[in-house]
């Protein structure tokens, strides 16, 4: 399945079971109108409808055109109409809320409503030359789709209030030791490295993936006791799976190796 939105383009690896949205408005360095939300979000839509029609897509990876992730909100557009909190935060929690991981593949510039992108994903590998950062004071407002939110979360919460106050614009590596990127790489080798670590989640049994996400996502609201008793009521239903079995008959049996479904 290979489909293309206004300002997205949509692919999907039935092999690996690996999904690709592509933010492509290049010329404004892939700048979030409210066109490319709405695409961002109907892109995602159209991946996990797969999974209605019996196909297994597992993993959808994020990245941008030309060698840019996203240079923020569309600026022009603030003087039209300045974005309502509702809308500008669709993209965001659906991404947080979606099902199956998403990887966000970060090269060139990856600025405020862009970096919220990336940290309302669930992993963030980035280019040793791609560059960080939360530029929104600068233009008299602040990362308001929860921006200051998901990188008091991943970095530490001065740090975090660092960046944010300051506008600065950091590099990968700077980003990585802070907490906010999880891995870095050479320019040339994001791409090997990306399409590996998706295909290794896509392979593990989808509802423990599905259960870990929903877990750590509810980590970063609840308190510890409430986290363990709702981590109780994801595990239950993962004992009776047939990937639980698969997994159990791998441990068990030397030379099996294991498939799962979900
Ligand atoms: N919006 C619109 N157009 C943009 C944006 C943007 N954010 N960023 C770049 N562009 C356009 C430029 O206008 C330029 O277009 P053109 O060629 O037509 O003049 C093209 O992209 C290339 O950009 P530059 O020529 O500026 O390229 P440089 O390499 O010189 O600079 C930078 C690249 C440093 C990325 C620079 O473009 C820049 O600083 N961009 C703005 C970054 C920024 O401030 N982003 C934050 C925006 S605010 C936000 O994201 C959060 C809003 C939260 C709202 C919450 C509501 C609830």
């Amino acid at each position: 399945m290979d489909t293309t939105f206004e300002t997205t383009r949509v692919e999907f690896d039935d092999s690996t079971g690996v999904g690709r949205i592509t933010l492509d408005r290049p010329d404004a360095l892939n700048a979030l109108n409210a066109r490319l939300r709405e695409d961002i979000v109907g892109s995602l839509r159209a991946l996990d409808e797969l999974n209605d029609d019996g196909i297994d897509m597992r993993v959808v990876v994020i990245e941008g055109a030309q060698g840019h992730f996203c240079a923020g909100a569309d600026i022009t557009e603030f003087e039209a109409d300045a974005p309502t909190a509702d809308v500008d935060r669709t993209h965001y929690r659906f991404i947080r809320d979606y099902p199956v991981p998403v990887v966000a593949k970060i090269r060139g510039y990856c600025l405020g409503g862009g970096l919220e992108t990336a940290m309302s994903c669930d992993f963030r590998f980035a280019s040793a030359e791609a560059t960080l950062g939360l530029p929104e004071v600068d233009l008299g407002i602040l990362p308001g789709a929860g921006g200051v939110q998901f990188i008091s979360r991943l970095a530490n919460p001065s740090v975090a209030m660092e960046i944010a106050m300051t506008g600065e614009h950091i590099s990968a590596d700077r980003a990585a030791e802070v907490g906010i990127v999880n891995h870095v790489y050479p320019e040339a080798e994001l791409d090997d490295a990306v399409g590996e670590f998706a295909e290794t989640i896509a392979a593990k049994p989808p509802l423990s993936i599905q259960a870990i996400k929903q877990s750590a996502n509810y980590a970063t609201e609840a308190g510890l006791e409430a986290g363990i008793e709702y981590d109780r009521t994801l595990i239950e239903p993962l004992f009776g799976t047939d990937d639980h079995e698969e997994g159990v008959r791998a441990f068990s049996e030397d030379d099996y190796e294991p498939e799962f479904h979900g």
